[in-house]
């Protein structure tokens, strides 16, 4: 029998475009040469352009996907999606919990690519409550940054992404990495803060296309390198530097965003674009 590779558990719903959730975290974590093992914390109904509806899951039938897979085989890294309510991300608390060892990278999925939401204030509370001092790594882009960061009770301006950081890591993660494909920068820089502040910062060529799944690309790739054992800082460069050539060799499936290409280096030498 030939050795098993690492394991990467993702929490996550499903997209049945392909481009993001579950299906976005199963390409991503094959390609780069881990197994993924997949519960299903809600089911979406949408297309390229924008999310109609979703259904979470009874959150005991996560819990129950999980703790069945969990029990059975060892698993190297957690990367946890969306969750679509507060029961299914508690229930994914309390699972994780008894596995304290294993890096866990959270993506906060707040919204679709289109602004839909997907998360409520209530699930927001359980997210900074339960699973962020479970973080390995956080990976907000900017818009979730700030929302997580904010008290929705005071009227104040947002704060710096820095300072964001700075409240992020309070709650309890121990790495926060924001991506700044939202703000009006000439390139997209993300920048990685840890408890000494900055740790690194990279600038990435800004591309004109408009992505579907872009940020589940970046976290699942991340869980997957830490699975592989390449330590955080190369691990959080290397994810970046995935998510950036699956992103140039996008395609257009459909009329409205573009799927990333988990698969371009498969795909390579296919056509000149890739
Ligand atoms: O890209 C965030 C995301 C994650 N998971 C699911 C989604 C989306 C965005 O649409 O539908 C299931």
């Amino acid at each position: 029998m030939r050795d098993t590779p690492p394991l990467v558990l993702t929490f996550a719903g499903t997209d049945p475009t392909g481009g993001a959730g579950l299906q976005a975290d199963v390409l991503t974590i094959a390609s780069l040469g881990c197994h993924p093992l997949s519960v299903v914390t809600a089911v979406t109904v949408q297309d390229s352009l924008g999310v109609e509806d979703f259904l979470p899951l009874d959150a005991e039938w996560v819990a129950d996907q999980a703790r069945r897979v969990l029990e059975d085989m060892p698993v190297a890294a957690f990367k946890v999606g969306m969750l679509g309510s507060p029961e299914v991300a508690l229930a994914v608390a309390e699972v994780v919990s008894d596995y304290p060892d294993v890096p866990l990278v959270l993506d906060p999925v707040l919204a679709s690519g289109r602004g839909d939401e997907l998360a409520s204030e209530d699930l927001i509370s359980v997210i900074k409550e339960a699973l962020l001092p479970q973080t390995t790594v956080l990976t907000p882009n900017s818009l979730e940054a700030r929302r997580l960061s904010m008290d929705e009770t005071l009227d104040e301006e947002a704060p710096e992404l820095s300072e964001c950081a700075r409240r992020l890591l309070d709650l309890g993660c121990e790495y926060v990495l924001i991506t700044g494909a939202h703000e009006q920068t000439p390139q997209v820089v993300n920048v990685l803060y840890g408890e000494e502040g900055v740790l690194q910062r990279l600038n990435w060529e800004r591309l004109a296309a408009s992505y579907h799944g872009s940020g589940c690309t970046l976290a699942s790739s991340l869980a997957a390198l830490l699975a592989l054992g390449v330590d955080l800082q190369d691990a959080v460069r290397q994810a970046q530097d995935f998510t950036y050539q699956s992103l140039r060799a996008a395609f257009r499936a459909g009329m409205g965003q573009a799927i990333p290409d988990r698969l371009y280096w498969a795909r390579a030498g296919e056509d000149a674009e890739g």
